[in-house]
């Protein structure tokens, strides 16, 4: 295993200290060791991986300096573009350090929105013609080639990450100051639907809750599309569905999956027909993957809405507010509810056990079914 701190001092004495990127499990102790050890102009959590692509060229092209991009690799197709676009060598060539995590690593068991991932991820690199290193105990001479490269090329290049590398890096418990967990508002928000209301919740702990909570209550599946990937894309795939059904579609969000793609919400309040139901469980954090901080408690997501188009935009601390608001999105209006929550999760909590092909093919008999 690699001590992390000594890993990033070593970034550091090279000069690798513009860090960029979103967070991954796999990182996890990486990112909070950047975080400790970093100003916020020096480490910005981006809103999706491209992004962090672009402003480690724009820092570049200021400073002369290389900039260090953290990403699991579920984020390269976030960051393919301006990868191509951007930094290639036959547009501005840009040198850069890339850092991701390899989840789905062939051999290694994952969940199943990892394993295809985790097989392309090196065709990929090989494929866009970017150099990679897959990162081991030797992180110097590691660094160093990384460094020679990039410099010598101005190229990108990859160091691939695998499972467990990182030592454990002091366990900094984030707070913040809301007092209901994102389980016990999804137990109210699954309390307040209709037998035929269906839901589409987003990737990480979300998902992985309302399953357990369907599990608890005895109750069947076929109603949640439970998104395990494909993160920043809830909500199209809900507006998706309440355009192809008369049904009710609840969409639950989460504010690092909402912020990844929030170009969607100024489309949505311009085509939703009033079927579509939007609920953000904003605990301010990417908390699935090690609770590192978004930008969901420094800007007013309720007023964002309503500039989008939303007509009603209700905020949440209470379950009794949650339950109250969950009747009022029952009205036949676009209308949204950001429920504020603490962070953490349960230790125990388990994985969803039917696949997603099982999960969408149960839902489909049941959609149509009731067209
Ligand atoms: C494109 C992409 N980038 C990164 C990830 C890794 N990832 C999985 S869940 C998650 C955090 C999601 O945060 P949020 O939507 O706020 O939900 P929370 O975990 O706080 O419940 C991240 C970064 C991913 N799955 N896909």
């Amino acid at each position: 295993m690699i001590d992390t701190k000594k890993f990033y001092d070593y970034l550091i004495s090279k000069q690798l200290d513009f860090f960029a990127g979103v967070p991954d499990s796999l990182l996890k102790n990486l990112c909070a060791c950047i975080k400790d050890n970093s100003d916020k102009t020096h480490n910005i959590i981006t809103a999706n991986e491209g992004n962090a692509i672009a402003l480690a060229s724009g820092y570049h092209i200021a400073s002369g300096n290389y900039g260090v991009v953290y990403m699991q690799n579920s984020g390269i197709g976030n960051a393919i573009n301006p990868l191509l676009s951007l930094a290639d060598e036959e547009v501005y060539s840009i040198p850069m350090l890339l850092v991701v995590g390899w989840r789905g690593e062939p051999g290694v068991k994952d969940e199943p929105q990892h394993i295809k991932q985790g097989k392309v991820t090196i065709p990929l690199f090989e494929s866009m013609g970017i150099e990679y290193v897959i990162l081991d105990e030797d992180y110097e001479n590691k660094i160093d080639y990384c460094y020679k490269y990039i410099s010598e090329n101005n190229k990108p290049i990859a160091l691939i990450v695998r499972k467990g590398i990182f030592e454990e890096y002091k366990d900094i418990k984030e707070t913040n100051k809301y007092t209901i967990s994102r389980e016990e508002a999804l137990e109210s928000i699954i309390e307040c639907l209709n037998k035929d209301d269906f839901l589409v919740s987003t990737t990480g702990k979300t998902s992985r809750e309302i399953f357990e909570i369907r599990e608890r209550r005895k109750e069947k599946h076929s109603n949640d599309f439970l998104t395990v990937g494909s993160m920043g894309h809830t909500s199209s795939i809900a507006l998706g569905m309440s355009i192809g059904s008369n049904k009710d579609i609840y969409c639950i969000d989460g504010d690092g999956s909402f912020i990844m793609h929030m170009g969607m919400f100024a489309i949505i309040p311009q085509v939703a027909n009033k079927n579509f139901k939007y609920i953000l469980i904003n605990n301010g954090a990417h908390e699935s993957v090690g609770g590192q901080a978004t930008v969901g408690f420094n800007i007013d997501i309720e007023k964002t809405l309503l500039s989008f188009g939303f007509k009603n935009v209700y905020k949440a601390t209470t379950i009794e507010e949650v339950k109250e608001y969950m009747s009022n999105l029952k009205e036949e209006k676009l209308q949204a509810l950001v429920i504020y929550t603490k962070l953490g999760a349960r230790e125990n909590l388990g994985r969803p056990t039917i696949s997603p092909k099982e999960n969408k093919k149960e839902m489909m008999k049941l959609l149509k079914k009731d067209v």
